[in-house]
Formats: C-alpha cells, structure tokens, sequence
C-alpha cells in the first residue's frame, strides 16, 4: 500500500515519524484513560466543596441546572479532605500534561485526513474530536493558569472550568466508545517490556494499517519507543517533583518550585503559605486598627463588638490546615477564637443555627465575601479566629479575625472579617 486512499495522490504527508502508530497512541491513552476520570472526579468534589449551590454569593453560575444534579452538603469531617482532593486534582493534571501533548502529537495527521468528511457518521466523530482535543486542551490550560497566574480568571473561572468539564468527558465517553475495542488490539499487538529493551538501531515503523496513525513514507527513527516513552514519562516526573511538593508541605515544599507563590513564608507562628498580602488587596491599616468592629446579625438581631469584646468571649481552639483550589496545602495550624455557633447563639440561633453570610472589611477583589452552610457553622472546631500558633494572626492572615473551617477549601477561610449575617443567604 503506497498511498492510502485518505492521502490522496501525490500527497506527501510531513508528518513521517516512523515512531506513530496505534500501539504507542494507545499506550499514551491508557494512561489518560485511568487519569482523566480521576481528574472529573476529584474537579467535581471540587466544586461541591465550594457549595456552589449557595449562589448567588459562593458561585455566579445559577444555571448549572442539570450538571449540578450531584451536589451535596460538603463534610468537614475529616479536616484534610480538601486539601488531598485538591492535592490530586491539581498534581495529577499538571502531571498529565506531557501524556496529553504526547498524545495529540500521536495523532496530528488526523487533524489532516482528507476529505475531512467522508459520512455522515464519520462527520459526527469529527465533531466529537472536536470537542474531544479542544475540551482537552482548554480544561488543561484553564487549570494551569489558574493555579500558575493567580486566578486570571477570577470569579468566572469555576463555570468555565465547570462547564468545559462536562463537555470534554462528553466527548472522551463518546471517543472511548469508539475506539476502545481498537486500543485494546493495539496494546495486544506488541510487548511493552519488549519495547522497552528496543534500540533506535531496531525501531521499526508499525505495520500499515486504517487507522491513518501509522505513516505511509516514514522517515528513519532518530529515537525508539522506549526513548519517547522515557521522555515524557521523565516530563511527568519532573512535573511531579516541582509540583507535589505544595500539597504535601513540610520540607517538601522547598522542592515545589512550580508552586505559584510563597516558597519562603517566613519564621514564626505566623510562618506559613500567604494567598494575598493586605497591602494586595488594599487593606489599610485604619481598617484593622481602632476603627475596626465586628458585625453580627441575625434575623434583626445585630451586635456590634470591638476586639476587646471578641476577645472576652469564650475563647476555643483547633488544629486546621488551609488548602486552596491551586493545590497548595498549608500543614495544621493552631488557630484560637470564638466559635461561630456561639456567635450564631449571641444573636438568638440557639440550638441549630442555620449558614452564615460572611463578609470582609475588603472593599475590592475577590473573595470578599462567602457564604458557609449550617453543617460548617454546627462544627465545634469552625471558628473566628483571633490568633494562631499562640500569637496575633498577621495582617497579611487576617487581622483582626478571620474564619477558619475545617475540612473546607481555602476560599472560604476569609480574612480581615467584619460582618456576620446567621440565616442571611440561604
Ligand atoms: N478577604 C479575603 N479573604 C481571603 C482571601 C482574600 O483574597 N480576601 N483569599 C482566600 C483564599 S483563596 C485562601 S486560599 C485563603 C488563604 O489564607 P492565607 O493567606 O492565610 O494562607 O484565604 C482566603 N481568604
Ligand atoms: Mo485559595
């Protein structure tokens, strides 16, 4: 077969590296195959976990409809439960970066068949390729530079990354429907161990078949299997050693040199990972000095408190970490302060008090505000916190008060506190 009828004649194709073929595709969807869904799961706890169905304060996407089918009030049992959830999603999607490049680049002359659209069926696999490579390429790009660029997406970043969730596992249910039984044949027909004690100097091209993968005019090999597997798998490695490092803390952390920000926290008890300094978000110093009240509301109950107040209110402790949505983990800190059911009971929600709205003294940015649920409220160990490891929180984790929640993600530990509304949101 010297020219495949989907070439057409005459057509030389530059895509000649004798190195595609279906085995090594699917050899690299495989590995997908056990990633991917990993990835929708852990993204979808995710999302829950933001309780976005506290809209319109937690999440500005009230339409999900449909695809929020699944959500549920978020445990704060056990307090780590984020931070491992967030933990994977994120190390496993940065580390699945090299294995999805790798295969789009075994699958570039796809991209050139002609004629594009021979069917009608065929046609409707092109459109779910369509959506297969480009889901693919924007949920991978959308989380990356979530978590590298410091929200560039603020706000609008959770239904993008949502949607576009939904829609690229659509398309890989539909393209592993597909091409399941083919994968399976491919991984069948050759020996990975044998492959991997194959030289350049006996790589050979896989036979011609229809799968259009396999190149008609292949060029000589510069590299075997064994070497474009060893290169992205060493990718991998790599990615994974720089970047698991912020979900696992401790010593770790100075290895995570992709870790967006503050590698070197600092000494002291208040020595550890900063999302946003006050000075970032225009916090001023009036606003966390004397002038600074804490608000409490409740049906039309309000309390004003001065920190002095705050401080002779039954004082509580817990051992909390901080995990945010760009994988980074914070190791359990010792935080001290009042419980919010107390604060909830201070103004008349006694015995099970409902959610809170909660707002920052913060007048700009994102992440002022944030809505808790009523589980996360009834938690003896959710608190407004005065203090951690012993001393003042610094201005830059919150000062006067901030909320601490156990099991939570890091968005809705908001600093610089200065209004409570019990039963305002939901
Ligand atoms: N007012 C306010 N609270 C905030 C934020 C913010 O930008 N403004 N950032 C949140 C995010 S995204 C995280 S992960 C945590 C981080 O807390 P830390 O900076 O003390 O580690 O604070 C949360 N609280
Ligand atoms: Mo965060």
């Amino acid at each position: 077969m010297s020219n495949p009828p989907h070439l057409g004649r005459g057509h030389r194709t530059p895509w000649r590296s004798p190195l595609r073929g279906p085995w090594l595709t699917s050899v690299f969807g495989l590995v997908l195959l056990v990633g991917i869904p990993v990835l929708f799961v852990t993204g979808l706890l995710s999302y829950a976990a933001y309780n976005p169905d506290l809209s319109p304060v937690n999440d500005k996407t009230p339409d999900k409809g449909l695809l929020g089918f699944y959500l549920f009030s978020w445990p704060t049992h056990p307090s780590w439960l984020y931070g491992v959830n967030q933990g994977v999603h994120v190390t496993l999607g940065i580390v699945l970066v090299p294995v999805l490049l790798a295969k789009l680049w075994s699958v570039i002359p796809k991209l050139f068949e002609r004629p594009a659209v021979r069917s009608v069926a065929h046609g409707l696999e092109r459109l779910s390729l369509l959506a297969l490579v480009g889901g693919g390429l924007f949920e991978f790009a959308t989380g990356v530079l979530n978590v590298q660029l410091d929200y560039v997406f603020p706000g609008s970043f959770y239904p993008l990354h949502f949607y576009g969730a939904w829609i690229f596992m659509a398309a890989v249910v539909v393209h592993v429907a597909l091409r399941f039984p083919r994968m399976v044949r491919a991984l069948k027909g050759r020996d990975l161990r044998a492959e991997l004690r194959t030289p350049v100097s006996r790589t050979r091209p896989e036979p011609p078949d229809d799968t259009g993968l396999v190149s008609p005019d292949p060029a000589p090999p510069t590299m075997s299997r064994r070497g474009a597997l060893g290169m992205v798998g060493a990718g991998s490695a790599a990615l994974l050693v720089v970047t698991a490092g912020q979900s696992i803390g401790g010593p770790l952390r100075e290895t995570a040199l992709l870790a967006p920000h503050n590698r070197e926290p600092g000494r002291g008890p208040n020595g550890f990972q900063i999302n946003k300094t006050a000075a970032g978000v225009g916090i001023r110093a009036r606003d966390m000095g004397s002038d600074w009240r804490l608000v409490v509301r409740g049906g039309d109950r309000e309390l004003v408190l001065t920190r002095q107040q705050v401080l002779r209110l039954p004082q509580h402790g817990a051992r909390l970490p901080i995990a945010c949505v760009e994988g980074w983990s914070t190791p359990d800190q010792r935080w001290e302060g009042v419980r919010l059911a107390d604060l909830a009971a201070l103004v008349g929600h006694r015995d099970r008090p409902p959610g809170v709205l909660v707002e920052s003294v913060q007048r700009h940015g994102s992440f002022r505000t944030v809505a808790l649920r009523d589980n996360q409220v009834r938690d003896p160990r959710s608190l407004l916190a005065l203090k951690v490891n012993g001393a003042d929180l610094s201005p830059d984790h919150g000062y006067p008060a901030r909320i601490i929640v156990p099991g939570a993600p890091g968005v809705q530990n908001t600093k610089w506190v200065g209004r409570l509304s019990f039963g305002e949101t939901l």
